[in-house]
């Protein structure tokens, strides 16, 4: 392997299975675990190992860096054809990794290739100098201007949910700004990010821009020990630990973190689509997003007609293992331990008093748990104020859409939320209202697909994040370059101090500004 630092190519052992990892002190296993078969092996880098990447990486970014934006935004473009024309080969780790059905690997592959059209044709204009304008006495003769400079090496740790969006993907803004790039994906999924680094690679990319850190949390944390500014997609707990960690070094840190996202369904919304949409924005990827429906509140007397259509829904899809384009809806989770989780979550609510009126247990497949949809659903419940991160639609009544605001944002988490209305004007007003970094009428999750639009959460959703162009300018570092027309200039209040400059300092800035 060239671009990944490993000892033996990660290799896959089969294409219908599913991956988790195990480490034995120098080597990943990748298992799947739907049949704990290993799939393939990777290296569990250890600190100086990572050192050692890192130092490459920062060896190969003056190069990278000295290209002009169109010759990067040309290998990029390469990349996205060829991992076009390989895509069979990702999709095959993708989903062998992580079990998800073709249609959830395809579409993150169809959003990677979309970031990096976008990415290759902004990053011009968004890098290029910028003029800033400037008032007041002390602008008088001075021109500013705003330059991008790369940080260097940026490091971006992604979670298990998607294996190439959030380690690759989020890599592509940093790499087109002339910044080189470590990823360490997760270790549960180390292999579809290890098999598209390499294509960068085959794609004409030169050595050493784009590298990936295998291994687990202490891979993570070396490597937030040596680069330059880290980009970090996962839990609250870690996002804190790196956070810590990059503040002792205090470079640079942007985290995406988790998520328990509110759908308010209000009695005037289209509520056939609003229960497809909580269906489908609930169970998707098996429920396994940041942004998933994990949490809805209907309006009392639509209540009952929408939970009645999101069961029938439910109980139509197929549940099962990862196979061919079309075959199934569901599978089983991509990191087994969630199971438990997600289990304790629906045990918890039903001990309490909630009803499952589908699933509510594990299975059909090993690793998986049944969709789920549970009603007399209240906050005292896990379910509905820690982040499932599983196929469960717990569904509320609520008074009126005032009480739905209320139970929204009664939540530590902030990342997306949606209103379903037949009423835009009523809906954007609620929007308004909700504590959340992104809000969207009448669908939801869908703007993380628009990479011009940018995407954060608030209250401990995270820090900054990714898209718009925030995160081209997340991925530079700043500078203002301010020149000065010499000739005639007065140079007003410099020293040494005299009576007479004083008065007519005075005089301006009571001109100025205090009429
Ligand atoms: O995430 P972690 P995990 C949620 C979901 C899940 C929970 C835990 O609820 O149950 O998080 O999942 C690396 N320094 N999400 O344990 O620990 C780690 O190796 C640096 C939400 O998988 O956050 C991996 O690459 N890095 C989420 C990455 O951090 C460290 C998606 C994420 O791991 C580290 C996935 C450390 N000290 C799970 N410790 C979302 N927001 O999309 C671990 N890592």
């Amino acid at each position: 392997m060239g671009t990944v630092a490993t000892t033996k190519e990660p290799s896959l052992a089969s294409s219908d299975l599913t991956g988790a990892a195990t480490s034995d002190g120098g080597t990943l296993l990748v298992r799947a675990p739907r049949t704990g078969e290993v799939l393939g092996e990777v290296p569990d880098l250890d600190a100086t190992q990572v050192a050692e990447l890192v130092a490459r990486a920062r060896a190969a970014q003056p190069a990278w860096a000295g290209l002009a934006v169109d010759a990067r935004a040309e290998v990029l473009d390469r990349y996205r054809r060829l991992l076009w024309r390989r895509r069979g080969e990702v999709l095959r780790y993708l989903q062998a990794e992580s079990g998800k059905p073709y249609e959830d690997a395809l579409r993150e592959l169809g959003l990677l290739l979309d970031w990096a059209h976008h990415w290759s044709r902004v990053a011009g204009p968004l890098l290029a100098d910028e003029p800033l304008r400037t008032r007041g006495l002390m602008a008088v003769g001075r021109r500013s201007v705003r330059t991008f400079e790369p940080h260097g090496v940026v490091g971006v740790i992604g979670p298990w949910s998607f294996p190439v969006m959030l380690s690759i993907g989020d890599a592509l803004p940093a790499l087109m700004a002339g910044n080189t790039v470590v990823c360490k994906p997760s270790e549960v999924t180390p292999l579809a990010t290890a098999m598209a680094a390499e294509l960068f690679v085959a794609a004409g990319g030169p050595a050493d821009v784009l590298l990936v850190a295998t291994g687990g949390g202490r891979t993570g944390e070396a490597l937030i020990d040596h680069v330059d500014a880290v980009h970090f997609t996962g839990s609250v707990a870690t996002g804190r630990a790196v956070a810590a960690r990059a503040g002792q070094r205090l470079i640079p840190c942007a985290l995406e973190l988790g998520g328990k996202d509110p759908m308010i369904v209000l009695a005037d919304a289209d509520l056939e689509r609003a229960a497809r949409g909580a269906v489908n924005y609930g169970l998707a990827n098996g429920g396994q997003i940041c942004m998933a429906v994990e949490r809805v509140y209907v309006e009392r007397e639509v209540y009952e007609r929408f939970v009645d259509l999101v069961v029938q829904q439910v109980r139509s899809l197929r549940v099962g293992p990862s196979g061919g384009p079309g075959t199934v809806d569901v599978t089983g989770m991509i990191h087994p331990p969630q199971v438990d989780i997600v289990d304790a979550h629906v045990r918890d609510a039903v001990e309490r008093g909630a009803r499952a009126l589908t699933g509510g247990r594990r299975g059909p497949v090993a690793a998986g748990y049944e969709p789920t949809v549970l009603v007399d659903v209240d906050h005292s419940m896990r379910c509905m104020r820690e982040e499932t991160f599983g196929p469960v639609i717990p569904i509320m009544a609520v008074r009126d859409a005032d009480e739905a605001v209320g139970r929204a944002n009664d939540s530590e988490y902030g990342l997306t939320a949606s209103v379903w209305t037949d009423d835009p004007a009523r809906g954007k007003a609620v929007a308004r209202q909700l504590e959340a970094g992104t809000v969207t009428v009448n669908d939801a999750m869908m703007h993380s697909a628009l990479p011009e639009l940018p995407m954060g959460g608030w209250k401990t959703s995270g820090l900054g994040g990714r898209g718009g162009a925030e995160a081209m300018r997340w991925a530079c570092r700043q500078r203002i370059v301010q020149v000065l027309r010499t000739t005639g200039h007065p140079d007003l209040g410099w020293l040494p101090y005299r009576p007479r400059s004083s008065r007519t300092l005075e005089r301006l800035f009571g001109l100025l500004y205090g009429r």
